[in-house]
């Protein structure tokens, strides 16, 4: 399959499974699955139309495992914006998780902190690579290291998705560095 066709198709997927469903119609269940025909169906109707032989391509391949698909439902793992119960166990985290974000952000982060912004939950990287890579995503990349073992250990919750995407309600400044 032509990697340009996947990359629309994964991009097509990430708006509607975790931020606007309603657009074409889809309803999400409370954990964000929607039925597969459902979603062909929709997304054909509102001319973006791609096959059940070029999803399944898709979300094998995608390399962030950003979708699951089981039998004949799917959802996003990660990254909604609309209300979803993931339903992930409190894990305890690593001594240290990072965050990859821009030198923009940087003064507000330190006063606030993170915070989830536009999606549920602040999203953290198992290693500095991948967090380079996130940052990189809107300038040059400047990442932050998240003490998340002092964090847990002083109570605060963290959850881990299946595309090993960490995930905490916030993370206070001083557990930044
Ligand atoms: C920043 C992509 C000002 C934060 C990526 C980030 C990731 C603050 C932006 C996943 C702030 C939110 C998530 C504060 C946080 N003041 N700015 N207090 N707290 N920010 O896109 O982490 O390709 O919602 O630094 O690879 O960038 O979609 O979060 O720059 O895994 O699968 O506000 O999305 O994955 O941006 O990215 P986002 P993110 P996918």
């Amino acid at each position: 399959m032509d990697e340009r066709r996947a990359v629309r198709i994964s991009k097509y997927l990430a708006r509607h499974l975790r931020h606007r469903p309603s657009d074409i119609g889809l309803v999400l269940d409370r954990e964000g699955w929607t039925d597969v025909g459902g979603l062909l169906a929709a997304a054909a109707r509102h001319g973006f139309p791609f096959t059940r032989a070029e999803l399944g391509h898709v979300v094998a391949a995608d390399g962030k495992g950003r979708y699951a698909l089981e039998g004949n439902r799917i959802r996003a793992v990660q990254g909604h914006s609309v209300p979803v119960e993931l339903d992930l166990p409190v894990t305890p985290p690593p001594d240290l998780l990072y965050h990859g974000t821009v030198g923009r952000f940087v003064a507000a982060i330190r006063r606030d902190g993170l915070r989830p912004m536009g999606r549920h939950a602040v999203h953290l990287s198992p290693d500095r690579a991948t967090a380079r890579l996130v940052g990189a995503r809107r300038g040059a990349p400047v990442v932050l290291v998240v003490r998340a073992g002092r964090m847990a250990a002083d109570g605060h919750e963290f959850r881990v998705t299946s595309n090993g995407v960490w995930l905490a309600v916030s993370v206070p400044p001083r557990y930044l560095r």
